[in-house]
C-alpha cells in the first residue's frame, strides 16, 4: 500500500496509467473528461488536460486546445461545453436543446455550445504545454491561438466586469467549475429552484437522500417567481417535450449524472433546480450581459476565477515574448487584476481571499479551498502570500511538508464539510495542483513536495478518480478522469 510519503519510490506503471486513461478519453480531436458522467468537451478540463498531453502527445495538446477555441463564441467567450454531436442526445443534462446556442448572434453555428464560461486556465496550459514541448510547430500552435486567449481575456475581464472593480462576475456556480461549494450557498440560497425540475425530481425521487427530497418539497412551493417564462424546450430525458404554456409537465428534465455516480457524492436535487433557473434566465436574455444586475439572480467574483485570470495575463505576456508580439499590455492588466483581487476579495480581519456576492456586496462566510488559488500569483503581495500559505497549513487544510493526503476542497473544521460531496470537502487534482505550482512560484519548495508526494500517493492507491475522499484517499466520483491523469503526468515530470 505505497500511501506517498516522501521518499518512497513511485510505482512504475502509474504514468503507464495515466496515459492509458488519457488514450481511452481521447475522441477524434479532444478528450472527454469522462467517457460515463461527461461525454462532450469541457473548457477547463481541455487546458489541463493539455498540459497533461504536451509530456507524452504533444500534438494532441494543441489540437485539443485548437478544437475548443474553434467553438469560441464572436464576443470572446470561451463555452463551458463543446457538444460532441456525434455523442447521444440525452447522454448529459443539460444538453444541447436547453442552451440552444445556434439560435443565438455571435454563438457558432455548430457545433452546439452552453454559453458559459469557466476559470481560463487555457493561456497557462498553452505556455506550459510549450515549455514542456518546445518546437516549431509548438510555437506556430502559440501564434494561432494566441488573438482568441487574447479574446477570451477580453470578455472576462472587461464584459463580465459587472461590479466595476475590474474583477470577473459569475453569471452560474458551474462558471467557477466548483459547482457545489459550500463559496456559492449563501448567493445561491436567493435563486429560485426551477418548478419544473423540482416536479420531475419528485415524481422520479429514486436517487434523492431522504434530506434532499424533504428540503426539495418545503422549497417547491415557494419556487415560483423567475421561472415564469419557461424553458420552452426540454432535454429529451424525462420522455415529456418540453414546459408546456402554462404550466409544465413533471418529466420534461431528468437528471442523468445520478445514474453514473451515488447521489450523496453529487449536488443535490435542490442544488440542480436553481442550477436550472440560473441556465434559463441567462439564456432567455440572449447570453447577453449587459443589465445582469436588474435581471439576473446569481452574480459574485469569484477568487478561482479571478486569480486564474490574472496568471493567464502572465502567460499571455510570456507566449506574445516568444511569438514576437508585445507583452507590456499583458503586464500591466495582470498587475490590475492582482490589485483588483486584494482590493475586492481579500479580508484582512480573517486573512483570507473570499468570493464576493455583488447583490449584497458582501464577501461569503465560508473558507473553501478557492481562497487559497491566488497564491498562483507570481505579483500576489508577500502578505497574502504569508496569509494563504498560514490557512493552507492550518488544520483547516493541512498543507505540510510530510503529509498523508492532498488538500480537501472545504475547510475540514467546518460544520458543514462534507467529505463524499463532491466540491463540498473531497479531494481535486486540479485545485491541488493549482497550490503546487503555487507554491513552486513563491519558492516554498518544502511545501510543495510534500503536497506532490501526496498528489502522487492519491492517484497510486485508488487510480484516476475523478475526486477522493480527503481522509482515506477512496475513489470517487468517475473512475477514469482525464484531468487527474493529465496532472499526475505534469507532476510526475
Ligand atoms: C457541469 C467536467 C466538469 C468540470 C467541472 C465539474 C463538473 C459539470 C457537471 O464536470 O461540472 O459543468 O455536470 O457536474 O464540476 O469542474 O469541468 O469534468
Amino acid at each position: 500500500d505505497w500511501c506517498g510519503l516522501p521518499g518512497r519510490a513511485v510505482p512504475d506503471d502509474l504514468g503507464a496509467l495515466a496515459v492509458a486513461t488519457l488514450d481511452a478519453n481521447w475522441e477524434h480531436d479532444h478528450t472527454v473528461p469522462s467517457r460515463t458522467l461527461y461525454p462532450h468537451q469541457w473548457s477547463w478540463d481541455s487546458a489541463f488536460v493539455a498540459v497533461g498531453w504536451a509530456h507524452v502527445r504533444p500534438d494532441r495538446a494543441w489540437r485539443e486546445l485548437r478544437s475548443l477555441f474553434r467553438a469560441q463564441w464572436v464576443d470572446g467567450r470561451v463555452p463551458h461545453i463543446v457538444f460532441d454531436p456525434r455523442t447521444a442526445d440525452g447522454a448529459y443534462f443539460p444538453g444541447p436543446r436547453l442552451w440552444n446556442s445556434a439560435a443565438v448572434r455571435g454563438a457558432p453555428a455548430a457545433p452546439a455550445t452552453s454559453g458559459l464560461v469557466q476559470p481560463p486556465v487555457h493561456a497557462p496550459a498553452a505556455w506550459s504545454a510549450y515549455r514542456s514541448a518546445p518546437s516549431d510547430e509548438a510555437r506556430a500552435a502559440l501564434r494561432r491561438l494566441y488573438p482568441g486567449l487574447v479574446a477570451q481575456q477580453r470578455y472576462l475581464t472587461v464584459t463580465r466586469d459587472v461590479g466595476g472593480g475590474g474583477l470577473a462576475c459569475l453569471v452560474h456556480p458551474w462558471e467557477s467549475g466548483v459547482d457545489n461549494s459550500p463559496a456559492w450557498d449563501v448567493p445561491l440560497a436567493a435563486v429560485p429552484a426551477d418548478p419544473v425540475l423540482l416536479a420531475a425530481q419528485a415524481a422520479t425521487a429514486t436517487t434523492a437522500t431522504a434530506a434532499d427530497t424533504a428540503t426539495t418539497t418545503a422549497t417547491a412551493g415557494t419556487a415560483t417567481a423567475g421561472t415564469e417564462a419557461g424553458s420552452g424546450i426540454g432535454n429529451g430525458n424525462g420522455g415529456g417535450t418540453g414546459r408546456a404554456a402554462g404550466g409544465g409537465a413533471p418529466g420534461a428534465y431528468r437528471r442523468v449524472d445520478t445514474a453514473h455516480v451515488d447521489a450523496a457524492h453529487r449536488p443535490t436535487d435542490l442544488d440542480y433546480a436553481r442550477y436550472l433557473t440560473l441556465v434559463v434566465s441567462y439564456r432567455d436574455g440572449g447570453y447577453r450581459d449587459d443589465d445582469l444586475v436588474g435581471r439576473h439572480p446569481f452574480l459574485v467574483e469569484c477568487p478561482l476565477l479571478n486569480a486564474v485570470a490574472g496568471l493567464a495575463e502572465h502567460a499571455l505576456a510570456a507566449i506574445a515574448a516568444e511569438i514576437g508580439a508585445d507583452p507590456g499590455p499583458h503586464r500591466d492588466r495582470a498587475a490590475r487584476i492582482t490589485e483588483a483581487l486584494v482590493t475586492r476579495l481579500y479580508d484582512p480581519l480573517t486573512g483570507t481571499f473570499r468570493p464576493r456576492d455583488l447583490r449584497t456586496d458582501r464577501l461569503v462566510p465560508a473558507r473553501t479551498a478557492l481562497g487559497l488559488v491566488p497564491l498562483v500569483l507570481p505579483d500576489l503581495p508577500a502578505a497574502q502570500v504569508d496569509a494563504i500559505v498560514a490557512e493552507a497549513v492550518s488544520p483547516r487544510f493541512g498543507l505540510a511538508g510530510r503529509m498523508p493526503r492532498p488538500l480537501p476542497s472545504h475547510d475540514r473544521t467546518a460544520a458543514d464539510f462534507a467529505p463524499l460531496r463532491y466540491w463540498r470537502g473531497p479531494s481535486w487534482m486540479n485545485l491541488n495542483w493549482l497550490l503546487w505550482r503555487g507554491l513552486l512560484t513563491h519558492g516554498r519548495s518544502e511545501l510543495a513536495a510534500g503536497l506532490r508526494e501526496s498528489m502522487i500517493g492519491l492517484v497510486a492507491g485508488a487510480g484516476c478518480h475523478e475526486y477522493f475522499h480527503p481522509e482515506t484517499g477512496a475513489g470517487l466520483g468517475s473512475a477514469g478522469f482525464s484531468w487527474t491523469a493529465a496532472l499526475l503526468l505534469d507532476v510526475l515530470a
